[in-house]
């Protein structure tokens, strides 16, 4: 009798019976039998790991993982900071299920050590994609440990010239943002310190209501203002994305004061509309604008690095980035 497992690191086929990366089962090259993983022949499959990754219950990237990861391999830490609903959960939703369906014209999903996390947040917008539209697509995040981010990872190919590259990234709860804005209640954001860009979520819709519009800029104006301060040294750059491109695109005028505080920070600002989901699928489709908000992010930013060698870097290398990141921390 035959047993067949997956063998990637993360995917739910063993669990769930559903492959994490949509493939057919018997077309996928990662669910062969356990008996017959080559051990000779050709080599192993995967090598063997020094140690057991040790993941936050909710298979998120504890900031330990992510320092270990970064000393062996480049890769990008993005800060996502935004009021409860402003979209955030949706937006990494979103790119994983582009990813996931390979339909993103510009770049192919490589690799992720998180996708059971991943997994996890898109569960309420799968049951939206098998049928029948759910108000909301997403929960409101809940962190078990709420002292500390767990961090999504994901390494994504870029199909124009097929480098690869690594960016972690946090779900954050609102809340948190929310207690940074109007408490300083900053501890928590240390993990900030090693990003160089930071996505500002806010819900689109508040651009349409004037009674909600003046107390959204406002409090985003007060959010630059607390990213100034908690990276005083290394400020990042920011992208104002605004979610809920569906409804349509606010008025330039209407951002305005949120730039203009951004650059009165020294602090260079782009703006990004996203459709994480879309009420308006004919007008606006779902994941509108997520590709975009990628090439932003790793469009090169100065002093750091945007596109890495494929192959795994030289401890030489490895060295300096330590070093740089406990200078940063410093
Ligand atoms: N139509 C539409 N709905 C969206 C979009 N983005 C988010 N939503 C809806 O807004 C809800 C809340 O979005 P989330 O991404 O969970 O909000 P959040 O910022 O993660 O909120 P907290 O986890 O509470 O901080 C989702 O469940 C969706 O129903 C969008 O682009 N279009
Ligand atoms: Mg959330």
């Amino acid at each position: 009798m035959t047993n067949r497992v997956c063998h990637l690191d993360g995917c739910t086929m063993n669990q769930t019976g559903v492959c994490a990366l949509n493939h057919e089962p018997d077309q996928c090259p990662n669910y062969i039998e356990e008996n017959v993983v080559p051990q000779d022949i050709g080599g192993a499959v995967l090598d063997a790991p020094t140690s057991n990754p040790t993941f936050p219950p909710s298979g998120a990237l504890g900031t330990e993982d992510v320092s270990l990861m970064l000393s062996k391999r480049y890769g990008r830490v993005i800060g996502v900071l935004g009021a409860p609903d402003s979209g955030k959960t949706a937006s990494l939703v979103s790119m994983y299920l582009l990813l996931a369906n390979n339909a993103m014209p510009g770049y192919s999903y490589a690799d992720s050590r998180s996708l059971i996390a991943f997994e996890e947040i898109a569960r309420g917008s799968r049951r939206w994609t098998e049928g029948g539209a759910t108000d909301q697509m997403t929960t409101h995040t809940e962190l078990r440990d709420d002292r500390s981010a767990g961090l999504l990872h994901l390494r994504l190919r870029r199909r124009s010239d097929s480098k690869r590259f690594d960016f972690y990234v946090p779900d954050l709860p609102g809340e948190w943002t929310n207690e940074l804005i109007d408490q300083n209640v900053a501890h928590r954001f240390d993990f900030l310190k090693s990003a160089d860009v930071v996505w500002i979520m806010m819900d689109g819709s508040a651009f349409f209501e004037p009674q909600r519009r003046a107390l959204a800029v406002h409090r985003t104006c007060r959010l630059i203002d607390r990213v100034v301060a908690l990276m005083p040294m290394r400020p990042p750059k920011l992208l104002l994305v605004v979610t809920r491109l569906d409804l349509g695109v606010p008025e330039e005028v209407k951002i305005a004061p949120i730039l203009r505080r951004a650059t009165e920070n020294g602090l260079s600002i782009e703006v990004c509309h996203i459709a994480s989901f879309s009420d308006a699928q004919a007008v606006t489709p779902a994941g509108k604008g997520i590709e975009e908000l990628i090439d932003r992010t790793f469009a090169s930013t100065p002093g750091t690095i945007s596109f890495w060698p494929d192959t795994p870097i030289t401890s030489e290398v490895s060295r300096q980035i330590l070093h740089f990141r406990r200078n940063e921390s410093e």
